[in-house]
């Protein structure tokens, strides 16, 4: 045995080697929630939430089992796109607060050990930046920091027919430089020039800033869109018959403006950057997480090329309400044996641009949380979804505040518009849900948060919340959900879905009935083996199901709609697959 003051000493002399990266991968079984800073608290009663606000709030992150947060951005914005559209990359807007205010948050996170991730967002800056002013002002330095063009026909027209994803054309003219500025997004969002040394420079310089601040990682927003095509030759054109007109995003096939292979470099690139600063301060390692819309075989390059989360959208864009168990098994198998080795898997059920599970998933709500915390890695939450928040579908077009809606009309804003799900959090059923005391909220808060409010559901026998803890506290306490094998089966003609988590002599089990008509019963024999019974843990809210009851493996009943997650003991003879 190794005294304790030996222990002592090499403990200290490991601390003191430099390049040894501290805790490692710590994601790797964390659950991380997505704070929408306007919507999820506010402190000083202008109707809009902000940081302080979100530290009032940061209890509740303990209270939910959550391990991190990831910040939507919160950087000095004109608002266009709220917060997206960034005019400064190293100062907060007064919406949202103070540096001061920040860095009294990241005290208390650490305080608290809820880990800080910050929006990093490089494809575009506001045009409000002062880089952009300069850039059009012809400043040396900042010329070349966009994406500038002669337009065709003697600079009458767009240099080519690409489409912004907020409609209409990707560039505009602009008088002063006379030449026109691409904006992949937004036209008050110009892209930024990644052809341009300089703004490698500055990438970095951020990344750096925000390190030094003490944030535990970055999330990258957009990735897909930094580089485009050199040359800029216009993209072909596809019929859609959902679009609405001709210059809907639709309408082109983006070969040219998405998916650059320099994209993935950039993420090498910055992993570098984190990295060495990680090393040379001796500090925990720093995660990286990316956000693509794109195929399988392009999510897995950010994994090798630096990424640690390659988000995962897949449960949002390949699966939905009509799936059957044998779709939602292929998108689960298909991630899991494609991500490179040794990286972690990731479930993200939702965000600020997608509809709220309760709204996709009608009835089926606590299905897709269930799902998304028994399969291993990390599950990203969208605030409101651990009380399953619902979409507001009525807010009107002058309630309208998303860029995206409010580029087209009163008749189309509802296809596009993506404000029904980032209305205020329901914190109770006091004035505003307890978001704030304003007379009137950024967003109407939905009328139904007189009883769906985090209060009401607290402390219940079962609700939304109570069922969102119990699988987060289960995750940090079953050695299988951690580090446990998985098994996917479809059973019952395809109207069964088992998720299987195995290691040493414990199993965690979750079973899906999809199934409308059919009337069978489950046998998980061959699932469980040396195991005759087992415990229900939880079932989804409304199954009529006792938690903590027994079940005989050798015949489970489902009734309608049910999710069931079950323990058992079973033979230590499962191994790795
Ligand atoms: C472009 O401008 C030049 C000179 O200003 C003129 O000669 C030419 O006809 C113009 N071309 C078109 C297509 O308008
Ligand atoms: C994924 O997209 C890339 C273009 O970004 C394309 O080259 C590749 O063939 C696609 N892969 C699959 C499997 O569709
Ligand atoms: C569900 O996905 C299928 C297949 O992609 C699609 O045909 C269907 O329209 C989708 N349904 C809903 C409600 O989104
Ligand atoms: C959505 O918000 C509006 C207020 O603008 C309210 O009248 C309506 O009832 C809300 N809908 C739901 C489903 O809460
Ligand atoms: C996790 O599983 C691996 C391989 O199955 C094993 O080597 C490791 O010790 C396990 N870790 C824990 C914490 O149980
Ligand atoms: C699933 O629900 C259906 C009704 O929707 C029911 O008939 C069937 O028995 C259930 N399946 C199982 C395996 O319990
Ligand atoms: C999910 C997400 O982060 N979406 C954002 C992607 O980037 C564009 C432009 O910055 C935003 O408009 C989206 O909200
Ligand atoms: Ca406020
Ligand atoms: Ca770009």
């Amino acid at each position: 045995m190794i005294s304790l003051r030996l222990y002592c000493i090499l403990l200290f002399s490991i601390a003191l080697v430099a390049g040894e990266i501290k805790n490692k991968v710590w994601w790797k079984n964390i659950v991380f929630y997505q704070v929408y800073p306007r919507s999820f608290m506010d402190n000083d009663g202008d109707g809009v939430g902000d940081l302080k606000g979100i530290t009032d709030k940061l209890e509740h992150f303990i209270d939910a089992g959550i391990g991190g947060i990831w910040l939507s951005p919160i950087y000095s914005s004109p608002m266009v796109d709220f917060g997206y559209d960034i005019s400064n990359f190293l100062t907060i807007d007064p919406t949202f607060g103070t540096m001061d205010d920040l860095d009294k948050l990241l005290q208390k996170t650490k305080r608290l050990g809820i880990k800080v991730v910050m929006d990093f967002v490089p494809n575009h800056t506001s045009d409000q930046h002062e880089w952009f002013i300069k850039s059009v002002n012809g400043e040396e330095k900042y010329k070349d920091y966009y994406v500038w063009l002669e337009g065709r026909e003697n600079n009458t027209k767009p240099p080519n027919n690409w489409i912004s994803l907020f409609s209409g054309p990707a560039w505009k003219y602009n008088e002063k430089r006379n030449l026109w500025y691409l904006h992949q997004f937004e036209y008050r969002q110009p892209d930024l020039n990644f052809n341009n040394p300089d703004v490698h420079k500055e990438m970095n310089d951020i990344l750096r800033f925000w390190l030094d601040k003490g944030i535990d990682g970055f999330r990258i927003d957009a990735i897909i869109h930094v580089y485009e095509k050199d040359g800029f030759p216009d993209e072909p054109v596809v019929y859609n018959k959902l679009t609405l007109t001709t210059d809907n995003y639709l309408n082109l096939n983006h070969i040219y403006t998405k998916n650059d292979p320099r994209n993935y470099d950039l993420i090498t690139e910055w992993r570098k950057t984190v990295d060495e600063w990680t090393d040379a301060h001796n500090e925990e390692e720093k995660v990286l997480m990316t956000e693509a819309y794109t195929n399988l075989t392009n999510l897995m390059k950010y994994y090798t090329y630096g990424a640690d989360i390659s988000f995962n959208f897949n449960l949002i864009t390949e699966v939905n309400i009509t799936s059957k168990p044998s779709e939602f098994k292929h998108v689960i198998d298909e991630w899991i044996l494609n991500m490179p080795d040794g990286k972690v898997a990731n479930w993200v059920m939702g965000n600020h641009d997608r509809s709220r599970i309760a709204t996709r998933y009608p009835g089926r709500v606590d299905q897709m949380t269930i799902l998304s915390m028994i399969l291993p890695g990390v599950a990203v939450t969208y605030y409101g979804e651990e009380i399953a928040m619902e979409d507001n579908l009525s807010i009107t077009w002058k309630q309208t505040k998303d860029p995206q809606a409010c580029h087209v009309d009163p008749e189309h804003f509802k296809e596009l518009t993506r404000d029904p799900n980032r209305t205020p959090f329901q914190w109770d059923d006091s004035i505003d849900a307890g978001f704030s005391t304003a007379l009137e909220t950024w967003l109407p808060i939905p009328d139904n948060y007189k009883e769906l409010n985090l209060a009401n559901q607290k402390g219940k026998p079962e609700s939304h919340y109570v069922l969102y803890q119990t699988l987060t506290k289960l995750r940090s306490t079953s050695i299988a959900l951690q580090n446990g094998t998985l098994k996917t089966t479809v059973l019952n003609n395809d109207r069964v879905l088992i998720i299987d988590r195995q290691s040493n002599n414990e199993a965690i089990v979750l079973l899906i009935n999809f199934s409308d008509d059919v009337a069978e019963v489950v046998d998980l024999t061959d699932h469980l083996p040396g195991a005759t019974e087992a415990i229900v843990i939880l079932a989804n809210i409304g199954s009529g199901i006792t938690w903590r009851s027994m079940v005989l493996v050798s015949s489970i009943e489902l009734p309608p709609k049910v999710s069931l997650v079950l323990f058992a003991k079973v033979d230590g003879s499962h191994s790795d697959s």
